[in-house]
């Protein structure tokens, strides 16, 4: 469903035609998401491409900086991903993307209609972005934490212990084999996807499917569904075996 545009000539055009700058004008595209492969802005990409409508991608190199670009700082002033871009309008923050893009698209599914069973996704999500999400940047980002490096160690290490323990927390809660909000896949478990793969990757080493059997069958489920099939091609990720 994506086309991918890679280029700041384009991401200028959007902010001149699109609103971001003039909101005004019409856009020249539906919808555009900013990403970084294999970054927390997985979940909303999984999300956009499940829904199915139409949109497009940017993709960014976070390790050659283009995140501090100008012209990515015009769009999120933060300089991070993701960042979804609609007529006239920026939306940051995965936990908000991935609740406005459920909402906008009610025909998908992707979020409960009961107030509890919304709730529980607001639970789910709010605990990924400020449990996993910090934890983790403890591991791979220290330097955020301290501006004294013989510190470091000490930040990994115990970034390392607390990721391990909200993982072992998300086991139990997926101990059930099913979604994370029960029998019916949900945003959660885009957002979910996203730190299994950053659990198995370089910077912790877990070795998932025998710690973590349980959520490790979630990241299977998962790798049947089309769009994250087609997602993790385009991001150039290694599906769950
Ligand atoms: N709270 C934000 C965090 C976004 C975030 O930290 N994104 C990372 C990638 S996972 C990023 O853009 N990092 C670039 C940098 O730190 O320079 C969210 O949940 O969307």
């Amino acid at each position: 469903m994506a086309r991918s545009r890679c280029n700041w000539a384009f991401l200028r055009a959007a902010l001149l035609y699109g609103g971001v700058v003039r909101s005004d004008k019409k856009s020249m595209t539906a919808r555009t998401l900013y990403y970084a492969p294999g970054a927390c802005s997985l979940a909303s990409h999984i999300v956009l491409e499940e829904i199915g409508a139409p949109y497009e991608t940017i993709r960014l190199d976070l390790a050659k900086g283009d995140q501090r670009a100008p012209e990515y700082l015009a769009v999120n002033e933060r300089g991070r991903v993701p960042a979804l871009y609609e007529e006239g309008w920026v939306l940051t923050e995965n936990a908000a993307i991935l609740r406005h893009l459920a909402r906008s698209h009610p025909e998908a599914g992707l979020l409960p209609e009961d107030l509890r069973g919304q709730a529980a996704a607001d639970e789910w999500m709010a605990w990924l972005s400020t449990g996993h999400h910090i934890a983790y940047a403890h591991v791979r980002r220290p330097e955020r934490y301290s501006a004294d490096e013989t510190a470091f160690p000490e930040i990994r290490a115990k970034g390392a212990d607390t990721f391990g323990d909200l993982c072992t927390m998300t086991e139990v809660r997926l101990s059930n084999g099913g979604w994370a909000l029960g029998e019916r896949y949900s945003v959660v478990d885009a957002y979910l996807m996203v730190f299994w793969l950053w659990a198995r990757g370089p910077t912790i080493g877990f070795d998932m499917p025998s710690l973590f059997p349980a959520w490790t069958a979630h990241a299977r489920r998962m790798a049947e569904r089309p769009a994250v099939r087609t997602v993790f091609a385009r991001e150039g990720l290694t599906l769950p075996a």
